[in-house]
């Protein structure tokens, strides 16, 4: 993620031009209760930040479930800056190499590194990303350990098994859950900005706590755009190249069937 930093009840997030705009939008939206509240921008020493409601605050050793949604993590224009290979990311490469050394190509080997969009592209076909349309990112638990070992999460019957994991199988937060995601489909629905946005790499944060009082709301809008305003995205389709398709309904269903099925183990 990108750097933070708190401030009095706030979170300040480096700026970024897209985030900025889709917050501003939001705050005059439908889904308006499904995110951090938004307070502008400020300007700490060189750098620009965004302020956002500190969505932890008041919360006593909170656990933290960050699950990035979608089919697909990277943006259309990834995919076409991969194809003349004019970066070449020997960082992602490493990563690669670190969790599966038989990943990359034999020309991947040699040159020791992978577009971007051929990173972002694997970790998306070896998660559940492509085909749960979302993948579980990190769980944060009340002894502030964090978790990121979610690769190898896969099928509906994992996630479930995970939920359980996340919320120690108490049956009050499952449905607390469970209820503010059917609110949030609902909202979806009714929402300007979602049918009108393309929304990639942006996470729903599941917060509770010991009072059982259990939230979920929607952040990281660095690459979610506008798309042009002729068109509207259904977001419950798989994705096939221009057509801006995210999946992101396709992941909610997912996560809604995944909390009922752990509400009934
Ligand atoms: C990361 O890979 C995440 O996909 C980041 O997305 C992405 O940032 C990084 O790209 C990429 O290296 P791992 O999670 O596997 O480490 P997010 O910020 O949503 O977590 P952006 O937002 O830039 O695509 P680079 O290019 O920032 O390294
Ligand atoms: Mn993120």
């Amino acid at each position: 993620g990108n750097f933070q930093l708190s401030d009095g009840g706030e979170v300040l997030k480096l700026y970024s031009e897209v985030e900025a705009k889709c917050l501003d939008s939001l705050m005059r939206d439908q889904l308006k209760p499904f995110v951090p509240q938004y307070h502008g921008l400020v300007t700490r020493g060189e750098d620009r930040y965004i302020r956002l409601e500190d969505l932890l605050s008041g919360l006593r050793k909170p656990v933290i479930m960050d699950c990035k949604m979608g089919v697909r993590t990277y943006q259309e224009e990834e995919l076409t800056k991969a194809r003349v290979k004019e970066v070449l990311r020997s960082d992602m490469y490493q990563k690669m190499v670190k969790i599966d050394p038989s990943a990359p190509s034999a020309e991947e080997h040699a040159q020791k590194a992978v577009t971007k969009w051929r990173y972002l592209q694997w970790r998306d076909t070896t998660s559940s990303t492509s085909t749960l349309g979302f993948r579980i990112e990190g769980i944060m638990m009340e002894d502030g350990s964090i978790q990121r070992d979610f690769g190898k999460v896969r099928t509906s019957a994992q996630v479930t098994e995970a939920l359980l994991y996340f919320t120690r199988s108490q049956r009050d937060i499952l449905k607390a859950y469970h209820t503010r995601l059917l609110a949030l489909n609902d909202a979806l629905k009714n929402s300007q900005f979602f049918g009108t946005h393309e929304v990639i790499g942006s996470s729903l944060l599941f917060v509770h706590d010991h009072s059982s009082k259990a939230n979920v709301w929607m952040i990281d809008f660095g690459k979610t755009t506008p798309v042009p305003n002729t068109s509207k995205l259904l977001h419950n389709i798989p994705w096939a190249e221009g057509s801006r398709e995210d999946g992101y309904l396709i992941g909610l269903t997912s996560l809604i069937t995944s909390l009922s099925q752990a509400i009934n183990v």
